[in-house]
């Protein structure tokens, strides 16, 4: 029996086995070429960085050996980031871009080698954003006596000082605001919103701050402001009829004003000549009527006073000249 194989099939075995030799001697290189030519960064750097926030990118490099030595440098136009080089083919690259960085765009290139043999370079951007949306840090005061001067000075946050948005009053610049009120946009990221509310302004007053930049509308403030009432004394209004005639009708009416539009005005006469009858027609205005006679020419005093019903009042002296016959002037008055 032979157990020879034949000699066309040894050959053909030889073959083979060859043929597996090459292929693992192929592979085997391959894989080796492989190894030293896939150096490659592990992660990507983050495209986008936060004013204000803390940038950071842990680099790894694969397909190195850590023992040859081979070091990671920076090459950036971004002042702001800085390379930390493990040494062991990991490195830290990390920044606070600054306010001032805002908008702009930062150029890192990576490079890995040793002696100016470079075995991987990597490019890529960062894009500065604005760390969050800018908004109104400061809080308003909401109560003001009438007539007290009301000051609110308003700053924002997280915003490009290069480009600070704008701050006005309303929804929009075109918004029919409180007339007391008035902002002063500084420009730069502070306003200061003032005014003196009147007695009409009584009440409450609502407030809307818009901040906007090139018409898109970032941060709005609302608020309402109570504008508590202070009383204001009433006073009479002059001139008016000061002069009578014997037997002939004197008839007159004084007006009592008050800025406090709420309060309701009573009109007295403390002293008076008889002949003359005073009614307080009950709408801040007083009716002087009466006939003097001859007993009653020359000055006749007369005292009114006036009040509002809040403790506020005027008091008015002046006095009435009878005369026998029409007089041509008008004295003054004493008040
Ligand atoms: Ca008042
Ligand atoms: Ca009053």
């Amino acid at each position: 029996m032979n157990i020879s194989p034949p000699p066309n099939r040894l050959n053909s075995s030889i073959l083979i086995i060859g043929i597996l030799f090459l292929f693992i001697l192929a592979t085997s290189a391959h894989a080796q070429r492989i190894k030293q030519n896939d150096v490659f960064f592990v992660s990507t750097p983050g495209t986008v960085a936060r004013v204000g926030d803390e940038y950071v990118y842990d680099i790894i490099v694969a397909g190195l050996d850590p023992s040859e030595g081979k070091e990671i440098y920076l090459f950036t136009d971004g002042d702001w980031l800085s390379l930390v080089d493990n040494g062991d083919l990991t490195a830290r690259l990390s920044g606070v871009p600054a306010p001032s960085d805002l908008g702009t765009k930062t150029t890192i290139v990576l490079q890995v080698g040793k002696n100016l043999i470079i075995d991987l370079t990597v490019q890529s951007s960062i894009y500065i954003k604005d760390a969050q949306t800018t908004s109104i840090s400061t809080v308003p005061s909401l109560i003001i006596n009438e007539e007290d001067g009301y000051n609110y000075e308003i700053e924002l946050e997280n915003f490009d000082p290069a480009n600070p948005p704008s701050i006005f009053l309303g929804l929009n610049p075109n918004s029919t605001i409180p007339q007391w009120l008035t902002i002063n946009d500084f420009k730069d990221g502070t306003a200061r919103l003032s005014g003196v509310p009147d007695d009409a302004a009584v009440g409450y007053t609502n407030v809307i701050l818009t901040i906007s930049d090139f018409g898109v509308i970032l941060d709005q403030q609302t608020f309402t402001i109570d504008v508590l009432p202070v009383n204001d004394d009433p006073s009479f209004v002059i001139p008016f009829k000061q002069t009578a005639h014997i037997d002939d009708l004197y008839r007159t009416t004084i007006m009592l004003k008050d800025v406090d539009q709420t309060d309701t005005l009573t009109i007295s006469a403390i002293e008076k000549p008889n002949w003359l009858n005073v009614t307080d027609q009950g709408d801040g205005s007083i009716l002087l009527e009466g006939t003097p006679m001859m007993t009653d020419i020359g000055e006749n005093a007369i005292r009114l006073l006036g009040e509002d019903g809040n403790g506020g009042s005027d008091t008015l002296d002046f006095t009435i000249t009878v005369s026998e016959f029409y007089m041509l002037y008008m004295p003054l008055i004493q008040k």
